[in-house]
């Protein structure tokens, strides 16, 4: 857009739409009502398995989180939220958080329980062997739970490391006994008016198998427990290939999509930031989520990041990954769907997708910017952090 003005840029746009069959009205407010959380962790000093890096004004503790994410949702205006992770955002007055985190207008999410770091752990948290082990991580869901009360949670997120290195390690059924038993106590608890979403992925640390390695058992453990209980699917826990927008038009279509945790990755859970690898992949994921929304289904999604950073600067990363999402969405509410479907009746196999193609590479931006200056954000989010002096301030406060 570097050469044109963004009045040209408007309007070439509007050309574009000319003869199709958008309610632009209604593209607008969709995408003046997209909220995604960031994590508190994607501000934090992070690793690879090899080592942690620090990075100059990465948050020290969970109020530098929270300064952050607040900035983040000012720039954007599209992330009024912060995701916790407990123990390492654990504070003696959650009451007393969630005031802070409301007087920099943003709120609490999603509560996070950690299940994997303790060395109790080593041999799984609700499918270890050892009952002990298996009550202390309850015990701990438990906490979290009595967190979201106190911060006004209604999402708790649920991922297990749980799994085995070797055949013969574990005994898959028992271990399958007692992870749903593990989860129903949970479901029993839930706070009037939350709702738990199990993450599943396939491989890590555990490496012979999980215990909740892909959508369908997390679906079958979701449909088990009730509708209180719904699929995390995070975008970087698939086996390569994976068709993502076909398991999330399932789910959809089920009532079973709790929401998302947005990253990218080359080859593994790389936790990259959201479509750097694959953009045409999580365009074709927003336009199975448009699908719905124009059918007026209640999807309710929670969209969540969950990114560590390493290679870019914390911030920064996250205000790109919000403007990726937010040029995605854009672009899948612009796919002209009665040419599509048109398409699609005539078996036109070229027709139909290229409706989809000319609406990925159309130029959102100019309808973005316009988007975020009625939000009383910044049009160019990521523009304005670089001139802010944000990084150079809190690293100076830091140290
Ligand atoms: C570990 O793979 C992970 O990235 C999962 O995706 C969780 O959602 C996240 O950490 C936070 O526990
Ligand atoms: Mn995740």
């Amino acid at each position: 857009m570097a050469h044109w003005t963004e009045k040209e840029a408007f309007e070439a746009l509007a050309e574009e739409l000319e003869g199709k069959e958008i309610d632009v009205d209604w593209v607008e407010e969709r995408l003046k009502a997209f909220q995604v959380e960031t994590p508190s962790w994607g501000y934090r000093d992070s690793g690879t398995r090899f080592v942690v890096f620090h990075q100059p004004g990465a948050a020290r503790n969970v109020h530098e989180c929270i300064k952050d994410a607040a900035f983040v949702h000012r720039l954007t205006g599209a992330c009024p939220s912060v995701a916790l992770h407990i123990p390492w955002d654990r504070v003696e007055d959650f009451r007393a958080l969630r005031e802070e985190a409301e007087v920099q207008g943003i709120r609490i999410g999603a509560i996070n329980p950690n299940l994997f770091q303790d060395p109790d752990y080593k041999f799984g948290s609700l499918t270890n062997a050892r009952p002990e082990v298996r009550k202390k991580a309850l015990e701990h869901i438990f906490e979290c739970i009595e967190i979201m009360e106190q911060v006004r949670s209604d999402v708790l997120s649920l991922w297990f490391a749980d799994g085995t290195d070797y055949p013969g390690q574990g005994d898959f059924r028992r271990r399958k006994g007692w992870m749903e038993e593990g989860l129903r106590e949970v479901y029993g608890r839930l706070p009037k008016g939350a709702r738990m979403l199990i993450e599943y992925k396939f491989f890590e640390p555990a490496f012979y198998h999980t215990d909740i390695p892909d959508w369908g058992t997390a679906y079958a453990l979701a449909l088990k427990l009730g509708p209180k209980a719904q699929v995390l699917v995070d975008t970087g826990h698939h086996p390569q290939g994976t068709n993502i927008e076909f398991l999330v038009a399932f789910l959809i279509s089920e009532g079973k999509l709790g929401g998302f945790h947005f990253n990218d990755r080359k080859y593994a859970d790389d936790d990259l930031t959201a479509g750097s690898a694959f953009p045409y992949q999580l365009f074709l994921i927003f336009h199975e989520i448009v699908s719905a929304e124009l059918e007026r289904m209640d999807l309710g999604l929670a969209y969540m990041i969950d990114q560590s950073h390493i290679a870019k600067p914390k911030v920064e990363a996250m205000v790109q990954t919000v403007d990726t999402l937010q040029q995605v969405y854009a672009k899948a509410l612009l796919v002209d769907r009665v040419a599509l479907s048109k398409a699609q009746a005539e078996g036109d196999v070229v027709g139909a997708e290229d409706v989809i193609r000319e609406a990925f590479w159309m130029d959102v931006r100019p309808l973005l910017a316009q988007i975020r200056k009625e939000l009383g954000a910044e049009p160019n989010p990521l523009e304005a952090y670089r001139k802010s002096g944000y990084l150079e301030k809190v690293a100076e406060e830091r140290g």
